[in-house]
């Protein structure tokens, strides 16, 4: 998977993505990432690449024009023939999901474009944007962050990122439900002691206990997951 990047904040995605895990698998080569910085393609001979709306408003607007460059860049220096899927982060766009980063996870490349100050030109949006997504209702400065959690979601999706032990495929097979609560050692800690079951080393009740556990954790604090669990459960 080759993540490029489209942005004015080239240093902060890079080293937001460059320890952990998305580190690890970028140094195995199974990711890839590479920021391209939108003002290195700006025509102004005073490096700017943004100006008034028209009609009147607050803030300001990046320019259609470095932004198509850079992108053409990003395009042109690919290994792959075919043409990319382009995600513009946006608050406008369909709320990013598990089932969203699997899916991503099957392209060779994906172009992310981070926007900033009001936004951005719409007519170069509408030349080479394929999908518009959101990470949550909220209006944040600039559209890395956004596309760092997007990294690190299909990333996580991608054969050979996590171990066997930590595989992500359970996660888009449960679906619907949060996850049961988890101990380590000590057994014992400030008079708190591990459930019985999970020291029982009976593999069925560890299971039913789990299960248990998820559903209720999402009957409470997810009710609207729930509700889709109960729905799909009818379906089946
Ligand atoms: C309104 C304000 C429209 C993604 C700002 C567009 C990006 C939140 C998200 C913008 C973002 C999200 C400029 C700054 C997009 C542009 C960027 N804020 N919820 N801000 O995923």
């Amino acid at each position: 998977m080759n993540f490029h990047i489209l942005t004015l904040f080239p240093e902060m995605v890079m080293e937001g993505l460059s320890s952990s895990i998305i580190g690890r698998a970028q140094d195995a080569g199974v990711v890839s990432v590479r920021a391209i910085n939108i003002r290195d393609f700006t025509d102004n001979k005073h490096k700017k690449v943004d100006d008034y709306p028209y009609g009147g408003g607050a803030g300001m607007l990046m320019q259609a024009q470095p932004v198509y460059d850079a992108y053409a860049y990003a395009v042109n220096t690919m290994s792959t023939r075919q043409k990319p899927r382009v995600i513009y982060l946006t608050p406008q766009g369909s709320v990013f999901r598990q089932e969203m980063a699997v899916e991503l996870a099957r392209e060779q490349d994906l172009i992310l474009l981070c926007g900033h100050y009001e936004g951005i030109d719409e007519r170069v949006l509408e030349e080479i944007v394929t999908d518009y997504i959101s990470i949550g209702d909220y209006v944040l400065t600039g559209g890395e962050l956004p596309a760092m959690v997007l990294v690190d979601a299909i990333s996580r999706m991608v054969p050979g990122v996590l171990s066997n032990r930590q595989s992500g495929e359970k996660e888009s097979f449960t679906g619907y439900l949060l996850e049961y609560p988890q101990y380590t050692r000590p057994e014992k800690w400030r008079g708190k002691k591990v459930p019985d079951t999970l020291l029982s080393g009976h593999h069925a009740n560890i299971e039913k206990w789990r299960l248990e556990q998820s559903l209720r954790r999402t009957r409470e604090r997810r009710p609207d997951l729930y509700r889709s669990y109960e729905q799909d459960r009818e379906r089946k």
